[in-house]
């Protein structure tokens, strides 16, 4: 709210997400897709946030949405967006709104309460039916208290509590195929370097009632160790390595909305991050890296055409 472009609230563009000068790091992939998300979105949103970096954006009593914005314990964003969703149900049934000022209740949260602390909560809601947009931006790490692991650290990966010769030795958990064996509205997966396919799939879970998933990835330079103004790249790479697939589900079937023409050796993607440094210095952990790329392989296997 310290942009002097704008004298007051009126003054300010239509569902644009402001800048606050506030604690976030520059370069931040989970702020380049709210961003774009939020352009869509726009303000007859009211946002529950589960704490995370993405809770810094709000310094008391301001924020950088023109909507509305609750923050919440880690494990608890989907009961607070049920119960958001509920009195609005509640103010529609007795006449206080009209359908034209419903708003789109949507849980914003970090991939430690998404893939981990959150997700009985989730799949609760889910299971309800809760009409309500859910927000994953995954850094792949516990990134506000330090970049520890999380259900979503890929293998191998270095963090603040993986720190040993082969870094994180579990495996990052499948939260789009959680979300798909609850057969939601809708859920995809995005990323902000790839803007047209991000907008498409808003646009598309904006026109469904339900529980719909948005997992973006989120390159984060701070806990991924790579230098910000490669927040971009970073993110391309893991698309195109097929790290990270684009897919999308609706109506029981997944459909992947951009298949790389010639995936890249993943090494592109690994070698660019300082968390996957061991990988390749003081020398190549030849073993480790094959068994990354195998995995992505096989990830892709059923996806791409034999030969
Ligand atoms: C129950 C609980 N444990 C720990 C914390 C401290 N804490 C605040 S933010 C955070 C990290 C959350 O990680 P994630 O959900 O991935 O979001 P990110 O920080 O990466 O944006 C933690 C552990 C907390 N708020 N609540
Ligand atoms: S730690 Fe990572 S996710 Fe958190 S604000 Fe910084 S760049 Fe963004
Ligand atoms: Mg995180």
């Amino acid at each position: 709210m310290n942009d002097t472009r704008f004298r007051s609230m009126k003054d300010l563009p239509p569902a644009h997400l402001l800048g606050t000068g506030t604690a976030m790091c520059s370069g931040c992939g989970g702020l380049e897709a709210l961003h774009e998300i939020y352009d869509i979105l726009g303000e007859k949103s009211v946002f529950i946030n589960a704490a995370g970096c993405m809770t810094l954006l709000a310094i008391y009593p301001f924020t950088p949405f023109r909507g509305s914005w609750l923050y919440s314990a880690m494990a608890s964003a989907p009961a607070g967006a049920q119960g958001v969703r509920d009195a609005l149900d509640i103010l529609l049934a007795k006449g206080r709104i009209t359908p034209r000022e419903d708003l789109t209740v949507v849980v914003l949260t970090g991939d430690g309460s998404a893939y981990g602390m959150g997700l009985s909560a989730t799949s609760g809601a889910v299971e309800r039916g809760l009409d309500f947009l859910y927000i994953c931006y995954d850094n792949e790490g516990y990134g506000n208290t330090g970049q520890q692991s999380s259900g979503a650290t890929p293998h191998g990966a270095r963090t603040a509590t993986d720190k040993g010769p082969l870094g994180y030795l579990g495996h990052k958990k499948d939260l789009f195929a959680v979300w798909a064996a609850h057969r939601p509205a809708y859920a995809a997966t995005v990323v902000g370097s790839e803007p047209l396919d991000l907008a498409r799939k808003i646009e598309r879970a904006m026109s469904l009632r339900g529980p719909r998933l948005i997992l973006a990835l989120a390159p984060c330079p701070t806990g991924w160790g790579y230098d910000p103004a490669e927040t971009a790249q970073i993110g391309k790479f893991a698309v195109e390595t097929g790290v990270w697939p684009l897919m999308e589900y609706c109506d029981g079937k997944v459909v992947h909305t951009k298949v790389p023409r010639k995936r890249l050796p993943v090494e592109e993607y690994l070698k660019r991050q300082g968390r996957f440094a061991h990988l390749f210095h003081p020398e190549r952990k030849e073993a480790l890296l094959r068994e990354i790329q195998a995995a992505v392989d096989a990830r892709w296997r059923e996806v791409e055409p034999a030969g």
